[in-house]
């Protein structure tokens, strides 16, 4: 059977532009992510082959990593601990502790970029946060700020300040998503930095279960994260993609107008953009892709 298939038997709950979500049982869900990839908003028509399984094992990693810092919904991701029907996933899937979710997107910036810095230029603060005069576009922030955002339906999610979020959830709750989220993404941006990796800023979801706030969806990935290669980052100007700078370029070059479809890819951006996401991972966990997926097909 094709790796894409869906699961047979498991409800479908929802799709995002890559990863699918199923209902396993009353307790837990699968989270599959797919080949699809999308840049300037649009999911394009070419898949990237492995890319699930890099969201998926950069996941994985980066869970493990943070085990002491913060409980997180991960059940399981070899194929043994998988559904019957879904075990063909393994590799991309991920069975997930189903959990009341925080309606707020937890974002963590260490860098001046995307609304962080179009609400700076507006306002000289970032989600209520004042920051210094005369910064510059991808500026380093003298330090990391939690910028939290509404999840929208459709469209884009709303930057919000902390106290908005202590209104709707209390100043507990909110305290100890702010606290959690720039611990989380202190960690994991010097664990990226020390190789080779900027982590310019990540989007985390949590949840809760029996009263204590679990990290999950996908953790520190590059399409829920920026990626910047350390070597390319310079202030002032917006830095290039470690993943996606193949395709947003070659789109760039071939004048399309941003609207559906996009153009097809040619056969060497789509293996070069597969290799940067490969690439990612194997430096970031410092383990071959392939030698994690014989252990996620196990
Ligand atoms: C994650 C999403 C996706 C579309 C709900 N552990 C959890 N418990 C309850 N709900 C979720 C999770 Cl991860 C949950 N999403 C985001 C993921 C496709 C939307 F794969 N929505």
């Amino acid at each position: 059977m094709s790796e894409l298939t869906a699961p047979e038997g498991l409800r479908h709950l929802g799709s995002g532009k890559v990863r699918d979500l199923y209902e396993v049982d009353d307790d837990h869900l699968l989270l599959v992510a797919s080949d699809r990839i999308s840049a300037f908003d649009v999911v394009l028509d070419d898949p990237v082959p492995g890319k699930g399984e890099v969201l998926t094992a950069l996941t994985v990693f980066w869970l493990d990593l943070f085990h002491d810092l913060v409980p997180n919904h991960l059940a399981g991701w070899r194929a043994s601990e998988l559904p019957p029907s879904a075990r063909h996933l393994a590799g991309r899937a991920m069975l997930v502790r189903r959990l009341e979710m925080v309606p707020f997107e937890c974002v963590a910036r260490g860098y001046l970029v995307g609304s962080g810095w179009k609400d700076y230029q507006a306002t000289g603060a970032v989600c209520g946060i004042p920051l210094p005069p005369g910064l510059r576009q991808a500026d380093r922030l003298p330090e990391p700020i939690f910028t939290p955002a509404t999840k929208a339906e459709t469209g884009h999610d709303e930057n919000v300040s902390e106290a908005q979020v202590a209104e709707a959830l209390g100043p507990e709750l909110s305290g100890r998503l702010r606290d959690l989220t720039l611990e989380v993404y202190r960690r994991g941006a010097e664990h990226a930095a020390r190789r080779g990796i900027l982590l310019a800023d990540t989007k985390l979801e949590f949840g809760r279960h029996d009263g204590q706030v679990v990290l999950a969806d996908e953790v520190l990935t590059p399409d829920s994260s920026r990626f910047w290669p350390a070597g390319g980052w310079s202030p002032g100007h917006s830095p290039p993609s470690f993943d996606k700078q193949y395709v947003r370029d070659w789109l760039q070059d071939h004048a399309w107008d941003q609207q559906p479809p996009a153009p097809p890819l040619p056969p060497d951006v789509v293996a070069g953009t597969a290799a940067r996401y490969r690439e990612a991972y194997e430096r970031l966990a410092g383990r071959p892709l392939d030698n994690w997926l014989a252990e996620a097909r196990s």
